[in-house]
């Protein structure tokens, strides 16, 4: 009888052991360390604010860090993220090179790498387990292809492109997708490419400075809403109209660009989706308890005639 009263007792003592040790880490919530390229326009806002919001909603600790699109700061939020050990690190890199070193560290600390909307190139795919993000030379295609079907006038046509940030994915991809599909057409011609940095400061000024040196620009192509936005400003300044006198074909469809398309100064938005935080998280989740991933998760988006903008503005999210 004592006997087992006293087994029965530890066995008691025992299991409060175990659950009072073993409870909490179970509810542990997962760490999660993001390096964000910075806050230069609004799609990044908009992914900004996706992250933090479905961390929250998903009990995730998330460690944020803006790197200003500077390459050094992403790289100082990575180490800062491994030497704080946690469970798993997502970032957007700024550009497509020269990640390898940090993130050899990252998988010496065994800890897994997820990227979110920009890719990188390495010749360790290991390096990371997976890739969220868009389709960039689909986008540039896209892109061409509304120009080649919606262009009216007659002669050459000549181009202005705005670039993205140097080296960055959606900059080097949405210039070739765009490059590949106008090359079926020899009136079109890039007459005058440079980097706006995708910001809209940057796309008013690189504009200002092509409407100096050029006398013919039929077409503006910029790799985001907010440089042709930018630019839209500089066109109205020099005395044109913008989307009438020149056509303007930008990426992102945010709701910047909806209202300059509804203002008819806009022609086409092709949609680039920044709401990548729920996807994250639970990927996040997934790739911390060991489940196989695909190396590469693509979002799916349309395109946004400046006939369409009235239309769809109030279903737009970002
Ligand atoms: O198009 C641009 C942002 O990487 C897809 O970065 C993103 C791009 C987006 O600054 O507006």
């Amino acid at each position: 009888m004592l006997k087992s009263r006293r087994s029965l007792l530890s066995v008691i003592a025992a299991g409060l052991i175990v659950g009072g040790l073993a409870l909490p880490a179970l509810a542990a919530p997962l760490t999660l360390g993001f390096a964000q390229v910075g806050a230069e326009s609004e799609w990044r806002t908009a992914n900004t604010q996706s992250i933090k919001d479905s961390a929250k909603a998903a009990g995730i600790n998330l460690k944020f860090s803006d790197a200003q699109q500077k390459q050094e700061n992403q790289i100082k939020a990575i180490r800062s993220f491994i030497a704080q050990k946690v469970d798993v690190i997502a970032f957007a890199p700024v550009v497509t090179t020269g990640w390898d070193t940090v993130l050899k560290e990252a998988k010496s600390a065994k800890i897994p790498v997820i990227l979110t909307d920009r890719s990188i190139e390495t010749k360790d795919p290991s390096l990371y387990v997976t890739m969220i993000g868009s389709d960039f030379t689909e986008e540039g295609r896209k892109a061409g292809k509304w120009l080649l079907d919606n262009y009216k006038g007659e002669g050459d046509v000549n181009i202005v492109e705005l670039q993205g940030t140097v080296g960055s994915a959606p900059a080097i991809e949405r210039k070739k997708g765009f490059e590949e599909v106008i090359k079926a057409n020899p009136r079109f011609k890039i007459t005058r490419s440079q980097t706006g940095d995708f910001t809209r400061s940057k796309g008013k000024e690189v504009m200002e400075a092509f409407l100096k040196t050029d006398k013919k620009i039929n077409v503006l192509f910029a790799h985001n809403d907010d440089m042709a936005i930018g630019a839209i400003q500089a066109i109205e300044e020099a005395g044109m109209k913008p989307g009438k006198d020149i056509i303007i074909v930008s990426i992102d469809s945010v709701k910047g660009a909806f209202e300059a398309m509804m203002a008819g100064k806009l022609n086409v938005s092709v949609e680039c989706n920044p709401l990548l935080g729920p996807q994250l998280m639970a990927i996040a989740k997934e790739v911390k308890a060991g489940k196989p991933q695909p190396k590469r998760i693509n979002t799916k988006e349309g395109i946004f005639p400046m006939e369409t903008a009235a239309k769809e503005f109030p279903n737009r999210k970002y």
